[in-house]
């Protein structure tokens, strides 16, 4: 069984792509269980196989004991971590090739809080395990903001302690996926999201426009020299539109079978 937890900021894709690579996955004959990790989710773009809401509820909390919202999901994630034997033999029993945890839409929540990796790690214990972090290209059209995302992804791989694939998600709003195909569409999307300057070593670091950002010149050349040691460039996909899923599976099974158990 290999556990993949689809991780990223609110907004990213996560429940999409739970939905679309679960599709995907199938169609290749594997067997899937979905997991909905986030108690606060309203509506889902596919049917959990195993569900959170089912143990705690997020707004039955709200109401209960008078929190915000952003208090219900924090109390509703500790009281999860109450219910974790419960959701691991539900996914055993589901017994699939691959479990796709889509976690809560705060990224924060999860990676920030220490029940994060408690949860992750007792529900991916004795299995091979990765997360997928997700960046919308939108965010990164600017190579500032390239640069604070890649460092709230690097901060994430180090508390949440498994392996990690970055893929840049909803590339179908940044470049025209109807006029672009194969190695052409690839080409045009590394000329177009600036996140690629900053990763690729075909190119000579990127300079910044001054007052755009607090870093100067040396900080960011520095950055972007152990970006590019550390971080391997995102796969580009769109969760929406099915690309790019074959690229993400085939680096997803690279990291798994390299997996050690921590
Ligand atoms: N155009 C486009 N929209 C997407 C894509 N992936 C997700 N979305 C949309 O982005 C919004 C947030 O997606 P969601 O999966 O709920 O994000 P989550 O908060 O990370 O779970 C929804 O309106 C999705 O329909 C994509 O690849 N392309
Ligand atoms: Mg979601």
């Amino acid at each position: 069984m290999n556990v993949l937890f689809v991780a990223g900021p609110a907004g990213s894709g996560k429940s999409m792509l739970t939905s679309t690579l679960a599709l995907w996955l199938e169609r290749l004959e594997y067997d899937v269980c979905k997991v909905n990790l986030d108690p606060a989710a309203e509506l889902l773009p596919y049917v959990p196989d195993v569900d959170a809401r089912k143990y705690v509820n997020a707004r039955e909390l709200m109401i209960k004991r008078g929190l915000g919202p952003n208090g219900a999901l924090l109390a509703s994630m500790d009281e999860l971590l109450n219910y974790v034997v419960d959701i691991k033999t539900e996914i055993e029993e589901v017994s699939a090739d691959y479990v796709l945890v889509d976690l809560p839409g705060q990224l924060e929540v999860v990676a920030f809080r220490p029940l994060g990796p408690r949860l992750l790690h007792e529900l991916s214990e004795g299995s091979k395990a990765a997360v997928v972090f997700l960046i919308d290209s939108r965010l990164v059209s600017r190579i500032y903001s390239a640069y604070s995302l890649l460092l709230l992804a690097l901060s994430t791989m180090y508390r949440l302690a498994l392996p990690t694939v970055l893929a840049l998600n909803k590339i179908d709003l940044v470049v025209n996926i109807s006029e672009y195909s194969g190695e052409k569409l690839y080409r045009k999307i590394y000329e177009t999201i600036p996140i690629y300057k900053l990763l690729l070593e075909e190119s000579e670091c990127p300079s910044l426009v001054s007052g755009e950002t607090f870093l100067d010149t040396s900080i960011s050349l520095q950055l972007c020299q152990f970006f590019r040691q550390f971080i391997k460039a995102p796969i580009p996909i769109s969760a929406r539109e099915a690309i790019g899923l074959d690229d993400l599976i085939a680096e997803l099974e690279n990291v798994l079978s390299t997996y050690k158990e921590g």
